[in-house]
C-alpha cells in the first residue's frame, strides 16, 4: 500500500494549547499551517491506462527514469530517441485526507510553487487553475473545493510542443529564434522553433552546450496551506540608509486579514524585539511599513573583501490568539552599478559599500536539463567551488530559469554578488496582451521573492537579444523576408518588455537595485560598445581569433567571453564506449553542441601545442589550452581595471556531459581552467604586457589599503640557471593595477633561447608568496621540455591523501588525476626545477592508501605527445 498524505493539525493544535497552558505565552496559535504534498503521486501519458509511481518535485523524464522505462537520456546517443516524450501528455495524481477540524479553518489554500508549463489542475473533478508559465507560483483558493476525508488532486500537462505548434502556427509572422532551439533534434514538424511561445526555460530546447530535452513536470514543492484570521504573505526589509552606526529599515509587510481588528505588529532582529507597535489591520489585503534600527551594523561584503554577516528578521503579526510570522535573512550593505559619463565613453562598474568593486566570475546556466535533479549538495559544490576560485560574481543567464531560493542562501552566505538576467535569450519574444501580462506577472513573482537577498547585484532584461537584432542581421532580414510592418511589431514586443514592463516591475518592487534593458548593452535600445556598457567578446572562438587578441579588446565590463574543452576522462567514460573514443565519432559530436566545436578545438590546439599521442592526451590538452586562453584574457581584463571592471568568463558549469565552455564539469569535476581561473582572480595577479621598449611587469591588487611587498623576477632555463634576476621593493597600491617593473628588450632572450628559457615572477609579503606568474616567449609547442622526472610521496590523514611532488627539472602543466569524483587542491600546475609541490585530495568511501597509489596517475605535457 501506498504512504498517504495525513494532516496532522489537530494534534499539532493540541500541543500548542498545552504550551499556552503550562504559561509560556499568550499568543501561541500559528494563524498559518502548511503540509507538503510531496508523496504518493502517480502518473501516466494521458492516453494510457495504468498509472505509475512518481516524484514531485519532479519532472516526466526523471519519473520514466525511475520506472526504468526510458534509458539514460545522457549516455550516447539515446537523448535523439526520446524526443516523443514532448508531444505527449502527461497527467499526475495524489490524493490526501483532511480531518474534519482542519477543514473548519477559516481558509484552505493549496500553493504550487511551479508547474512546468501547460497544466490544468483539478481538485475533486474540480478544476481550480490553469497555467501557462513555469516561472510562476499559484495560490489557490480552495476552501470551496476541499472536502472531508479524501481528496483528489490531478494536474494534466499538456505538451509545450504542441501548444507551442498552435501558437507558431496562429501568428501570420514569422519571430526570429537563434539556432538554439534544436527543433531538428526534436524532430518537430518542419522544424518549427516554437521555444518562444511558452514561457519556460530556454535550454530546454536545447542550447550550445545543451541537449534538446524538452521535460513537463510539477518541478517545485506542492503545499497546502490552512489559516485564521490573517497571514503575512510577504515581507520585504528595505534599507533606506546605512551608516557605521546605524542601519535604517522598513519592513513591508503585505498582511491578508479575514476581518478589520487591531493587531500587534513586532519586528525582531537575530531574535531580539526591535519594535513593537499596534496597527488597524482592514479586511483583505493590506500594506504595513514598519520603521526599525540596527545599531554599530555590520556591513556584508563580496568574497574577498570581508565578511559575510547576515541578520535575521522576523516580522510578527498577533490578533487575539493567533500570531503569523514570517522570517528571512538580509546582509546590510550598497550595492550601485556606476555608468557615469567619463574620460572613455561611460563606465560600467559596481560600487559596493562606496568602493568601486572589480568583479571576477563567471556566468552559471542550471546545473542539470532536468532541474530536480539539482540538490542542495549540488548548488553547495558549485557555488564552493566559485567561492575557492575567488569569484566575487555569477551571472545567472537569461536561458535557464530564476534560480530557487537555496542557489540565492548560499550567495548571501558566501559573498558571491548575482548578476541576475530575466529568463529571455538569443530570441526575439511574441508580443500580445496576455504575452505581455503573463511577462509582467512572472517578473512580479520572481523580483519579490529574491529581492532580500544581498547577494542579488542587478536585474538585467535579456542575454544578446537586442545584439542579434542590431548586430547579427535579424532586423533586416524581418524587413526583407517579411515587412517593415512586422519588424516594427517584433520590435515593439521587445520595446514593451524590456524598457517598460520589467524596468517598472523594477522600479515598483525593488526600487534600490539598478536594471540594465540587455547583455550586452549601452543603455536602452543601444548597441554594444567597448566604450560604455558590457560587452561579450566572441572573436576568439566564433571568429576563430588568437587569444592573443584578449590584451586588445578590452570592454567596460566583460560580461562573456569563452573557449570550449572535453571534460575529464571519468566523465566521457559515463557516456561513451572505448568505440567512441575519437573527437570526431558520432556520440563525441553529439555531445558537442556548438556547430564549429571540437573542429575549432582542434585548430587552436595546433596553434599551442605539438599533437597529443592520442585520444586521453587530446582531451588533457583541450583543457590546457582552455586554461591558458581564459587565463590570458582574466589577466587582460585585471590588468586594465582603468577601463574594465569586471570578468566573467562563460561559463561555468554544465547542465549534462558535454564539451563545452565550462569550468566545472556535469558531474563536479574541475577542469583545467577552474585552477586557473582560482590562481588568476586572487587577490594578487602578477601579469605583463609588451610594449616597443620591453616587457612590463604589472600588478594588480584587490585589496583596499597600499602594502609594501617584495617584487623577484628570475630568468632560468629548465635545469634551473638562473641566467638573470631582478628585485624590487614596491609599495603595491590597493584596489589597483600598476606598472612596477620593466625588462628592456635587450634583456629577453633571443630567438635561439626561447625555447627553453622562462621568467619567473614571485610577489612577496614579509616573505610569503603571495603571487607568482610564469611568462613563456614562444608558443608552448616551440618549447624544449624536458621529459618530467616527478617523484611522489603519498601520506594519508583520516580525511585526506597528502602528495608531496618533486621535480629536478621544469615540468609543464602537470596533471593528476585518480579516477575519482574528487578535486585535487590544485592540479594541471607548472612545477620549476628543484621545487616541491603539496597536493591533497579528500578521500572517497573507504579507499585505503594502496589503491589510491594504485590508481593515482601523474603526467606533465612532455608526456603527452609524441617526441
Ligand atoms: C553566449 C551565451 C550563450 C551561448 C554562449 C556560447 O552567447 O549567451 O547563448 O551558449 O555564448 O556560444
Amino acid at each position: 500500500m501506498q504512504q498517504r498524505n495525513y494532516i496532522y493539525i489537530p494534534t499539532l493544535l493540541v500541543l500548542l494549547f498545552t504550551i499556552t497552558l503550562l504559561g509560556c505565552s499568550t499568543n501561541n496559535l500559528n494563524s498559518v499551517e502548511e503540509i507538503p504534498l510531496n508523496t504518493n503521486w502517480k502518473f501516466k501519458k494521458a492516453t494510457d491506462n495504468k498509472w505509475l509511481p512518481a516524484t514531485v518535485p519532479g519532472t516526466v523524464h526523471t519519473d520514466l527514469i525511475n520506472n526504468k522505462l526510458i534509458e539514460d537520456p545522457f549516455y550516447r546517443l539515446n537523448e535523439h530517441d526520446l524526443q516523443w516524450i514532448d508531444k505527449e501528455t502527461w497527467e499526475y495524481s495524489t490524493s490526501f485526507t483532511i480531518e474534519k477540524e482542519t477543514l473548519n479553518h477559516e481558509n484552505i489554500e493549496l500553493n504550487f510553487e511551479g508547474i512546468d508549463t501547460y497544466s490544468y489542475v483539478y481538485l475533486n473533478e474540480k478544476l481550480i487553475l490553469t497555467s501557462d508559465n513555469m516561472f510562476r507560483a499559484h495560490l489557490i483558493d480552495i476552501k470551496s473545493f476541499a472536502v472531508e476525508g479524501e481528496n483528489i488532486l490531478r494536474v494534466v500537462l499538456h505538451s509545450p510542443i504542441q501548444k507551442g505548434i498552435e501558437k507558431h502556427d496562429s501568428l501570420n509572422y514569422k519571430i526570429p529564434v537563434s539556432d538554439n532551439d534544436l527543433a531538428g533534434i526534436g524532430k518537430v514538424e518542419n522544424e518549427k522553433q516554437v521555444s518562444i511561445f511558452t514561457r519556460k526555460a530556454g535550454y530546454h530546447f536545447g542550447w550550445d552546450w545543451g541537449p534538446r530535452l524538452v521535460t513537463s513536470g510539477i518541478w517545485k514543492p506542492v503545499t497546502l496551506r490552512f489559516w485564521n484570521s490573517h497571514k503575512i504573505e510577504d515581507l520585504n526589509t528595505q534599507q533606506l540608509a546605512l551608516t557605521t552606526e546605524t542601519a535604517t529599515l522598513t519592513a513591508a509587510l503585505e498582511v491578508q486579514s479575514n476581518n478589520s481588528k487591531l493587531a500587534k505588529v513586532k519586528i525582531l532582529v537575530n531574535n531580539q524585539f526591535v519594535k513593537d507597535t499596534t496597527i488597524d489591520l482592514s479586511t483583505g489585503k493590506n500594506h504595513l511599513k514598519i520603521p526599525f534600527e540596527i545599531q554599530s551594523p555590520q556591513r556584508w561584503w563580496p568574497n574577498g573583501m570581508g565578511k559575510q554577516t547576515l541578520y535575521s528578521i522576523e516580522a510578527k503579526v498577533v490578533v487575539g490568539n493567533y500570531t503569523a510570522t514570517k522570517k528571512q535573512r538580509i546582509g546590510l550593505r550598497t550595492i550601485e552599478l556606476v555608468t557615469e559619463k567619463d574620460s572613455i565613453g561611460n563606465a560600467f562598474y559596481f560600487k559596493v559599500n562606496g568602493t568601486p568593486v572589480f568583479m571576477k566570475g563567471a556566468n552559471y546556466i542550471p546545473q542539470d536539463v532536468f532541474l530536480t535533479r539539482v540538490d542542495s549538495n549540488k548548488y553547495q559544490h558549485i557555488l564552493q567551488s566559485a567561492k575557492d576560485a575567488n569569484m566575487n560574481m555569477l551571472r545567472v543567464w537569461g536561458g535557464g530559469i530564476y534560480e530557487n531560493d537555496a542557489f540565492y542562501d548560499k550567495c548571501d552566505e558566501m559573498g558571491l554578488l548575482v548578476w541576475q538576467d530575466f529568463m529571455f535569450a538569443c530570441a526575439m519574444f511574441p508580443g500580445d496582451s496576455s504575452f505581455l501580462n503573463n511577462v509582467k506577472q512572472e517578473a512580479i513573482d520572481n523580483v519579490k521573492r529574491l529581492r532580500n537577498h544581498s547577494s542579488i547585484a542587478l536585474w538585467c532584461g535579456n542575454n544578446e537579444i537586442l545584439s542579434a537584432w542590431e548586430n547579427w542581421g535579424w532586423k533586416n532580414k524581418a524587413i526583407e523576408e517579411q515587412s517593415e510592418e512586422v519588424a516594427n511589431t517584433i520590435w515593439k514586443a521587445y520595446d514593451d518588455i524590456f524598457h517598460k514592463i520589467l524596468p517598472e516591475v523594477v522600479q515598483q518592487y525593488d526600487n534600490n537595485r539598478a536594471y540594465w534593458p540587455s547583455s550586452p548593452g549601452s543603455s536602452f535600445g543601444e548597441k554594444e560598445s567597448f566604450e560604455q556598457g558590457d560587452a561579450h567578446y566572441w572573436m576568439v572562438w566564433w571568429g576563430k581569433e588568437p587569444f592573443d587578441n584578449y590584451n586588445k579588446a578590452i570592454p567596460r565590463f566583460m560580461s562573456e567571453y569563452g573557449f570550449q574543452s572535453f571534460p575529464n576522462m571519468p566523465t566521457i567514460n559515463k557516456y561513451t564506449t572505448t568505440d567512441d573514443h575519437d573527437i570526431y565519432s558520432e556520440v563525441m559530436k553529439s555531445h558537442q553542441r556548438s556547430s564549429i566545436g571540437n573542429g575549432t578545438i582542434d585548430e587552436y590546439m595546433k596553434r599551442h601545442y605539438r599533437k597529443p599521442k592520442a585520444f586521453e592526451e587530446f582531451i588533457y590538452t583541450s583543457q590546457i589550452l582552455q586554461a591558458y586562453g581564459i587565463q590570458t584574457g582574466i589577466e587582460a581584463h585585471r590588468r586594465n581595471r582603468n577601463r574594465c571592471m569586471g570578468s566573467l568568463y562563460w561559463q561555468i558549469n554544465d547542465c549534462w556531459p558535454v564539451a563545452s565552455w565550462s569550468s566545472i564539469d556535469y558531474y563536479g569535476n574541475w577542469k583545467a581552467l577552474h585552477y586557473a581561473v582560482q590562481k588568476s582572480f586572487k587577490t594578487f595577479l602578477i601579469t605583463h604586457d609588451k610594449d616597443e621598449k620591453g616587457l612590463n611587469i604589472w600588478v594588480v591588487s584587490d585589496t583596499l589599503t597600499n602594502i609594501k611587498a617584495q617584487l623577484n623576477l628570475k630568468m632560468i632555463d629548465f635545469k634551473g640557471t638562473i641566467l638573470t634576476q631582478w628585485s624590487k621593493q614596491i609599495t603595491l597600491k590597493g584596489n589597483n593595477a600598476s606598472k612596477y617593473l620593466q625588462v628592456v628588450n635587450s634583456e629577453l632572450p633571443d630567438s635561439s633561447e626561447v625555447k627553453n628559457t622562462i621568467l619567473v615572477a614571485e610577489l612577496l609579503l614579509d616573505d610569503k608568496l603571495i603571487a607568482d606568474n610564469i611568462i613563456y616567449f614562444t608558443p608552448f609547442k616551440n618549447l624544449s621540455l624536458p621529459k618530467a622526472e616527478i617523484s611522489s610521496l603519498i601520506k594519508e590523514t583520516k580525511d585526506e591523501f597528502i602528495i608531496t611532488l618533486k621535480t629536478t627539472r621544469f615540468a609543464k602543466s602537470v596533471y593528476l588525476s585518480d579516477g575519482t569524483a574528487n578535486n585535487f587542491s590544485t592540479n594541471y600546475f607548472d612545477m620549476l626545477p628543484n621545487s616541491s609541490k603539496v597536493v591533497r585530495i579528500k578521500k572517497e568511501g573507504n579507499l585505503d592508501i594502496d589503491s589510491f597509489k594504485r590508481n593515482l596517475k601523474i603526467t606533465s605535457l612532455s608526456d603527452s605527445y609524441e617526441d
